[in-house]
């Protein structure tokens, strides 16, 4: 596959833009090479601006769990356009989004909208902050919450992809506040609570990581943080940008049967336009500004265009009863297929999946947790990545992030991505 206007467009962009890019792991630079520039794409294809087509396995990193250009989405989009782009007052379609998505998800009553995931994580802690009157938030190595200060500490994704966990420009005194802990080890959680007595406002933590490629929680890891949580009068975030409205209807919370108090939400709940939100229990979100104290606030939260997207979204997911099994069927296969072939080549390697996110880590160690997840990043990725990309499929390009899964991806394209594999190490 031919590459050059991408790489004619990536010079020229590198001009303006650092790194020629608007968001580090686009940039290619752990795999090497130069990125894909994007002309247009529909259902579970990217068409580039040299012609290729890819099968797509990121979907714009998980908001197109129903295929790119999903007619319904960019109708309501070009509708709600033509009303009007953006007004910084109220609109009813505010209320209906809130509405069904607090149907959908268990264990909430109210939901704010924001225009990322990084908003909602940022503003859920502040929440939790204000509402405990505590100052210091557990995170866990290699989740990534956003790019806000508070967590760019031991962070993942584009963070640790580019060697850079701990971000300059972070304050001590910000990271001071930052407590880290280890994914999947309870009892080193204990132990930041026990050194920490009464100062803990929250766990923040991604239920399912997709941000040091894809790390499950073990049996009882998520129950026994809810179980601190309630020991320490901490409260309990589950950062649901990836896995809200992708695993389940209702997310994590209902796939796990565990409750958070805050969640956050990012990718599907805005159809692929800029969302976020966070929500929780009426009396944590009624601390909010301008019932409550805790100040948060944006022009562009609810903004009619991303809310018609957003509402579109989650009202094809709500309908379709069998999309989540069809999704976890279409992902097993894969995942099986994967098996075989690298077996078949003798090939080292873990695959952890959940649902519709999968990652494949070229070591045979098992991947649970930050450390672990650093086996993946080697050369055989690097083989992997670019071997896959010139038979025309394309991954994520760090062995940090998470493949997700669309529903308009047909048996043929998993065929065809598992005889690439094959073809890349026979
Ligand atoms: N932080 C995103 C992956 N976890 C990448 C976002 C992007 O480059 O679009």
């Amino acid at each position: 596959m031919l590459y050059q206007r991408s790489s004619q467009l990536f010079a020229e962009a590198e001009k303006v833009i650092p790194g020629g890019v608007n968001s580090p792991v686009r940039a290619f630079k752990s795999v090497g090479g130069t990125p894909i520039f994007v002309k247009e794409a529909k259902g579970a294809y990217l068409y580039d601006e040299d012609g290729n087509r890819l099968i797509d396995y990121i979907n714009s990193w998980g908001p197109m769990i129903l295929g790119h250009a999903y007619a319904p989405v960019v109708d309501a989009v070009i509708e709600k356009a033509k009303l009007g782009t953006s007004f910084g007052m109220p609109t009813e379609i505010e209320t209906k989004i809130a509405e069904l998505a607090v149907s959908m998800v268990p264990n909430i009553d109210k939901i704010r909208f924001v225009n990322s995931g990084t908003e909602a994580c940022m503003s859920a802690i502040r929440l939790a902050r204000g509402y405990t009157d505590r100052e210091k938030i557990i995170k866990f190595k290699g989740c990534y919450h956003g790019h806000s200060d508070s967590f760019l500490i031991s962070a993942g994704s584009g963070a640790v992809t580019f060697g850079s966990p701990n971000s300059p420009g972070v304050t001590q005194g910000t990271a001071k506040d930052t407590l880290l802990a280890v994914y999947n080890d309870l009892t080193n959680v204990r132990s930041v609570f026990e050194a920490n007595k009464a100062e803990v406002a929250a766990i923040i933590v991604e239920p399912v990581a997709g941000n040091m490629g894809c790390v499950p929680p073990q049996k009882g890891f998520l129950e026994g943080l809810r179980a601190l949580c309630d020991e320490f009068g901490a409260l309990l975030i589950f950062d649901e940008v990836m896995t809200g409205f992708r695993l389940a209807r209702g997310g994590a919370q209902e796939l796990f049967g565990v409750n958070a108090d805050l969640v956050t939400f990012g990718k599907v709940i805005g159809g692929g336009l800029p969302v976020g939100a966070f929500a929780g229990r009426r009396e944590i979100m009624d601390y909010l500004a301008p019932v409550g104290p805790v100040y948060q606030a944006g022009t562009l939260s609810g903004n009619p265009l991303a809310m018609a997207a957003g509402l579109t979204m989650l009202q094809e997911i709500e309908k379709d009863n069998e999309l989540f099994t069809r999704l976890d069927e279409k992902t097993a296969y894969l995942e099986k297929g994967l098996r075989q072939v690298l077996e078949e080549c003798e090939i080292a390697y873990t695959i952890n999946r959940v649902g519709s996110m999968i990652s494949v880590f070229f070591d045979e160690r098992a991947v649970v947790d930050f450390d672990t997840a650093g086996y993946g990043n080697n050369d055989t990725f690097k083989k992997f990545f670019h071997g896959l990309l010139a038979e025309g499929v394309y991954i994520a390009p760090s062995s940090y992030e998470t493949w997700f899964i669309t529903d308009a991806l047909t048996y043929e394209d998993l065929d065809y991505t598992i005889n690439a594999v094959r073809k890349i190490f026979s």
